[in-house]
């Protein structure tokens, strides 16, 4: 194969370097400008931040084991970072995108060239924003392919469709932003659904632009689907048509058939759609399930158009598919339990069975007491906060990688507790007021290359009981159990799933219950883990992981880019 000079130079250099690693970069850099661009939704136009104009942005195509660069330029207001979600970046946090936990952000003005490091990632994942809640609009699809000369685990689709799930304010979403800050209350509620970045028929002023999909009868879609949404779990299903899952986070599933499905915003699902019924047109439908009492939320249904090809007269009214009720915790439960890796030869699981280090830690909503002359719109007028263990995370103002690799102190503290720091009925239904005030703090857990992990999440039913979708970067880990209620370390792990749990990066916890992960710490570096619902990501959910090197030279940390944005 001919190769530009450039590219060959930069190889031979990364060769040296890099022991190797980075050789395989034959393909141009991805171009990524954010800027800010004219979008009407809703009767009304606003700028919204983009990645080239598109929202939503553009769509990666790459193979498993791919590296890809993507040159990312900010020509927009603010400080903004790229995540590449569901990349496991082997040996390479430097290009993993959260603000000040693996960079400082990419100022008005900057550029920054990130690497996408490919290993066992196969199917769906995605790129967004990670700073503040640029995110609402800057998101896109990354399809990974499987390697030349392998195929998919399934028939063939005849086409592949992305089926993003997002939300839109009428309102500037940085306005948006700031007043839930200043308020310390619940944040607005977003003022639609969108299916690939439209409301849809049931929205105003939505209906001329409504995504469609035309299909041909007798053909198989490949939906990937994404919930990119800032701060909603999504029920979705297709009229007429049970969907049958075949992927979740980027791993593929034993198939799966149901007539909905439930969706947390960090998940991406693979999922195909036979075209197999009277030639009409069929409405695909999402909406919330939320099931915090006392708050108000997004209660609209966002809907796109399954079109079959050919010449008939379609129904004069289409109908909406059943979804479940916005409060049906069994329902959503009862979709992440029943999910199962493909485990097959070309597609094995290795679950941890000898696990070397196990954290507990509580996931839960908090209240702060008010700031003197601060408005404070939270329960009881508090200011909300959230928590892990109890400690409700600060974002330090230089990043956790910079300041590990460089040995700068007084950034962060390593004393996250392995476990909740005061046990009680974590779901009880009335619980003591003093229970719900946080620490603050910047604590990170330090973990050994190579351990085995174990992580329970434990939901409170603290001010509310509200599911999680706690995410983790760096490791996609194997969900080996869940249920309802409190954790008990007795019984429950004898329920574990260790032959064929399904291998995310997001798991949702369930409203007053509990999840647990496993997975091996073979991944140096910083790695982030938090809720993926923003406003609880925003409230200090969140946590960080350090894995040190290992011994060999291919266990150790890759030297970061000379182009790290400054602080
Ligand atoms: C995020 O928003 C907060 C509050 O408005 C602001 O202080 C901070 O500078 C913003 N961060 C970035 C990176 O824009
Ligand atoms: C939030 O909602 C309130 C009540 O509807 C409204 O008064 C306020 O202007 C909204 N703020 C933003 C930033 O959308
Ligand atoms: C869900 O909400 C409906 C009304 O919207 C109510 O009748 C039902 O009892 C609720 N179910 C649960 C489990 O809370
Ligand atoms: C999910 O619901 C189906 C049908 O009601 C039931 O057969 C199955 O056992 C449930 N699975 C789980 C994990 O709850
Ligand atoms: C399990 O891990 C511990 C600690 O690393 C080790 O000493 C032990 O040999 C391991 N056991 C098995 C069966 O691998
Ligand atoms: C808070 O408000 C009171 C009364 O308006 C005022 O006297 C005081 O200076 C304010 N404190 C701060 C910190 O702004
Ligand atoms: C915890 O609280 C729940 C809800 O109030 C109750 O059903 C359960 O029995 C309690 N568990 C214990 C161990 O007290
Ligand atoms: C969290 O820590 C604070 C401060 O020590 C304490 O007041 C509160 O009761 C703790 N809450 C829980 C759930 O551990
Ligand atoms: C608000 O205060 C009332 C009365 O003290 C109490 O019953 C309620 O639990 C409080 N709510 C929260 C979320 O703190
Ligand atoms: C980590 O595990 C791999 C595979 O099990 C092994 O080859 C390697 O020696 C281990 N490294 C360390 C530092 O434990
Ligand atoms: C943008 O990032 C730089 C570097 O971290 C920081 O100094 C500056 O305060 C940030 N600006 C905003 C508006 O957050
Ligand atoms: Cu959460």
């Amino acid at each position: 194969m001919w190769f530009g000079n450039k590219i060959f130079i930069t190889c031979v250099l990364a060769f040296l370097l890099f022991d190797g690693l980075y050789c395989c970069q034959l393909s141009d850099p991805y171009r990524f400008v954010l800027e800010e661009a004219p979008y009407t939704r809703l009767c009304s136009t606003k700028n919204i931040l983009t990645v080239n104009g598109e929202f939503p942005g553009p769509t990666i195509r790459v193979n498993a084991g791919d590296q890809i660069t993507v040159d990312v330029y900010n020509k927009g207001k603010y400080n903004v970072t790229i995540h590449w979600h569901g990349v496991n970046q082997l040996r390479y946090p430097w290009s993993d995108g959260p603000e000040y936990i693996t960079q400082c952000p990419i100022q008005p003005g900057g550029k920054f060239s990130q690497k996408l490091i490919l290993s066992t990632e196969e199917g769906t994942i995605w790129w967004h924003a990670h700073s503040n809640w640029t995110r609402a609009t800057v998101y896109g699809a990354i399809f990974v392919y499987p390697k030349p000369g392998t195929t998919y685990p399934f028939p063939k689709p005849d086409a592949e469709v992305p089926i993003i799930l997002g939300g839109w304010w009428k309102r500037d979403i940085m306005a948006v932003y700031e007043q839930f800050i200043a308020t310390g209350g619940v944040p607005n509620q977003s003022d639609a659904f969108t299916i690939n970045g439209q409301p849809g028929d049931l929205y105003p002023c939505s209906k001329s632009e409504t995504f469609k999909l035309n299909v041909d009868q007798g053909k198989t879609y490949l939906l990937r689907m994404v919930n990119a949404d800032v701060n909603d779990i999504l029920f979705f299903a297709v009229a007429g048509h049970p969907i049958t899952v075949v992927g979740a986070d980027g791993s593929y599933t034993k198939p799966l058939t149901r007539d909905y499905i439930a969706i947390a915003p960090g998940q991406t699902l693979d999922a195909l759609l036979h075209a197999n019924q009277q030639p009409d047109h069929y409405y695909m439908a999402a909406r919330a399930y939320f099931t915090a009492i006392n708050v108000d939320f997004d209660r609209s249904t966002t809907t796109a158009i399954v079109q079959y090809n050919g010449n008939y007269t379609p129904s004069p009214s289409l109908s909406l598919p059943y979804l479940p009720n916005y409060n049906d915790t069994s329902a959503s439960f009862n979709f992440s339990s029943s999910l199962r890796s493909l485990a097959s030869e070309d597609h094995p699981v290795s679950v941890p069975k000898n696990v070397t280090t196990q954290l507990i830690t509580t996931v839960s909503v908090n209240t702060l007491p008010c700031i003197p002359n601060g408005t404070c719109q939270g329960p009881n007028g508090t200011r909300f906060s959230a928590s892990m263990n109890n400690i409700s995370f600060i974002l330090p103002s230089i990043d956790i990688l910079q300041a590990y690799y460089g040995h700068i102190k007084g950034v962060y503290g390593d004393h996250f507790p392995k476990y909740p720091p005061y046990i009680f009925n974590f779901t009880d239904e009335y619980l003591p007021l003093n229970l719900e005030i946080p620490k603050l703090g910047t604590e990170v857990y330090i973990l050994d290359y190579n351990s085995t992990v174990e992580i329970v999440f434990q939901g409170t039913n603290l001010v509310a009981g509200i599911d999680h979708p706690m995410h983790l970067h760096g490791h996609s880990f194997y969900v080996v159990g869940l249920g309802q209620g409190n954790f008990d370390p007795e019984k429950d792990p004898l329920g574990y799933n260790l032959v064929d749990p399904p291998y995310r990066n997001t798991v949702t916890v369930p409203k007053n219950g509990w999840s647990t992960i496993r997975f091996k710490a073979d991944n140096p570096g910083v790695w982030f883990m938090h809720c993926h619902l923003d406003r609880h990501l925003t409230w200090g959910m969140d946590m960080v992981f350090i894995v040190r090197d290992g011994d060999q030279w291919d266990e150790r940390m890759l030297p970061p880019p000379p182009d790290m944005p400054p602080c």
